[in-house]
C-alpha cells in the first residue's frame, strides 16, 4: 500500500514538472515566423519584419506628374567589429539629427541593374541605418520595374521626375547645321561620346538643371549617384551633417584633367563670365587650382562630378545661375562637349571659397576606370573597406588631389607617398 502512494505521489510530480516544461517552453522567446511578403501576383519579395510600403502619384505646380513609392525598413547594424567599435560617430551624431537631403540619380529604364547595383552599396555601408531619400530623374517616364525594384531598395522615400522638354533639348540659340558638323567631326576623330546627343543633353542637364527639378526643390543637400558605382568602406556618420557643421558646399572623392578636345573654348567663356561678373567671384577663391598662370589659361582639373556631395542652394544662388547661363549662352554644350565635370568644378572653384570644398578622404568610391581607395591602413580597418589600396588614384600623376591639398595647405595622409 505504502508503495502504491510512493508510486502515485512519483506520478503527480512528473505531470506538474512536464506541466512547468511546457508552460517554459511556450513562454520563450524563440524566433517567430514572420508572414513573408508577397507583391500583388503573390510573388515572393523577402521576409522584411516592420516592412511597409505605400505608393502615391500627384502633379506637380508645374504638371510634372510625380510617383512616389514610400517603403521603410526597421534599421539593422552591420556585422560588428569590437576591435575597432562598431558604429563609430553613428549613435552620437545619427540618425537622431536627419538633415534636409536627398540622393539623386539620373538614370533611363535601362540603367536599372546598374543603379540597382550603386543603390544597395549605398544602403549597405550607409544608408540603411540613416534612411534619407532618394530622387530618380528621367528624360522619359520611369516603368514599373525601375519604379518598384529601386523603391524596394532604398530605406528612404523614393521620387520619380520627368524632366521638362526645355531642361533636355537644343536651346533656340543653338545652329543644329554647325552642331551636327561638330558631332560627325568627333565621331571621325573618335572623341569619346563625341557624336551622341543624348549625352550633350545630360551634360548641360547635369550642369544647369538638375538643381532645380520640382522634386528637388524640396531639398538642401544633394548626394549624386551613378549607376555601377561602387563605395568601399563604412560611412558611419553623416557627411550632410558634416558638410553643414563645417560650412562645406562642395565636395569631391577623385579629381583629374579634363580630356582637352571636349573644351577647346570653355576657358574663353569663363574668363569672359569672370569679366563681366567680377562681383560673382569669392575673395578666397581656388582659381589657382585650375589655373597655373593666374587665370590665363585652364590646367584643365577638375572634381570628377559622378561623386557630388553638395548644396543646392549653393548651386540655385545668383552667383551659379548666372555663371551657367554665360555658359550656356556660348553653346559650347553643343558646338563642342562641355562636361559637368569642368563645369561644376569651375563654377566651385570660382563661386566658393576654398574652405566650402571638402575632400572626403573616407568614402571610398569606384566610378570607372578610377578608385579612390582611402590612404591610411587604421582608417580602412576602421572603415571595414574592401578597397585595394594600390588601386587609389589620389596621389597618381593624372590626380589633382595633390594640388587641393598643397593650395589648402592640408596635410597629406601618412603614406600619401608610397601610393604616388
Ligand atoms: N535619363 C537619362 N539618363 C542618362 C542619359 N545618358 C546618361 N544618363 C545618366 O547620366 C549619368 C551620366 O551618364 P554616364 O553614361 O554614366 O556618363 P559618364 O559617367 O561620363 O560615362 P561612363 O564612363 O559611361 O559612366 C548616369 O547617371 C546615366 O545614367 C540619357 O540619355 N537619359
Ligand atoms: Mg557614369
Amino acid at each position: 500500500m505504502a508503495t502504491g502512494n510512493v508510486r502515485y505521489a512519483r506520478y503527480i510530480l512528473f505531470a506538474i514538472f512536464g506541466i512547468i516544461v511546457i508552460y517554459l517552453i511556450s513562454t520563450s522567446s524563440l524566433p517567430t515566423y514572420t508572414e513573408p511578403l508577397r507583391d500583388s501576383a503573390g510573388k515572393y519579395l523577402g521576409n522584411l519584419k516592420g516592412a511597409h510600403e505605400e505608393t502615391v502619384t500627384t502633379t506637380d505646380a508645374s504638371g510634372d506628374v510625380i510617383t512616389q513609392i514610400t517603403t521603410g525598413l526597421a534599421a539593422e547594424p552591420t556585422s560588428p567589429n569590437p576591435q575597432y567599435g562598431t558604429h563609430g560617430d553613428l549613435t552620437s551624431s545619427g540618425p537622431s539629427e536627419k538633415m534636409n537631403a536627398t540622393f539623386v540619380t539620373l538614370a533611363r529604364n535601362t540603367d536599372l541593374w546598374e543603379i540597382a547595383r550603386s543603390i544597395r552599396q549605398v544602403e549597405d555601408r550607409f544608408n540603411r541605418n540613416y534612411h534619407y531619400d532618394w530622387v530618380f530623374l528621367n528624360d522619359k517616364p520611369f516603368d514599373e520595374t525601375f519604379k518598384k525594384v529601386t523603391s524596394s531598395l532604398v530605406s528612404g522615400k523614393t521620387h520619380y521626375g520627368e524632366i521638362k522638354e526645355e531642361h533636355w533639348s537644343f536651346p533656340s540659340w543653338i545652329d543644329q547645321d554647325k552642331a551636327r558638323k561638330v558631332r560627325e567631326d568627333m565621331a571621325q576623330r573618335k572623341i569619346i561620346y563625341g557624336d551622341s546627343i543624348s549625352y550633350r543633353h545630360m551634360c548641360r542637364f547635369e550642369s544647369g538643371f538638375f538643381f532645380r527639378q520640382p522634386l528637388m526643390m524640396n531639398y538642401e543637400w544633394y548626394w549624386r549617384v551613378e549607376p555601377s558605382v561602387e563605395l568601399f568602406c563604412d560611412v558611419n556618420y553623416d557627411p550632410f551633417k558634416f558638410m553643414r557643421d563645417n560650412k562645406k558646399k562642395y565636395s569631391f572623392v577623385i579629381s583629374l584633367y579634363e580630356y582637352v578636345e571636349t573644351i577647346p573654348t570653355l576657358w574663353d567663356s569663363v574668363k569672359k563670365f569672370m569679366k563681366n561678373h567680377p562681383e560673382h567671384i569669392a575673395k578666397d577663391n581656388s582659381l589657382a587650382l585650375i589655373s597655373d598662370d593666374g587665370g590665363d589659361t585652364y590646367n584643365k582639373c577638375h572634381f570628377w562630378s559622378n561623386f557630388e556631395i553638395g548644396n543646392l542652394e549653393w548651386l540655385r544662388s545668383k552667383q551659379y545661375v548666372d555663371f551657367f547661363e554665360a555658359l550656356d549662352k556660348d553653346g559650347g554644350f553643343f558646338y563642342e562637349r562641355w562636361g559637368d565635370a569642368p563645369v561644376h568644378s569651375i563654377g566651385a572653384s570660382l563661386l566658393l571659397d576654398k574652405s566650402e570644398i571638402h575632400f572626403f578622404n573616407d568614402i571610398a568610391y569606384y566610378h570607372v576606370p578610377f578608385t579612390h581607395c582611402p590612404t591610411g591602413e587604421e582608417t580602412r580597418l576602421k572603415l571595414k573597406c574592401h578597397c585595394d589600396p594600390k588601386n587609389n588614384f589620389d596621389w597618381k600623376g593624372y590626380s589633382c588631389t595633390s594640388r587641393f591639398f598643397d593650395l589648402n595647405k592640408l596635410e597629406k595622409p601618412a603614406g600619401w607617398e608610397k601610393e604616388q
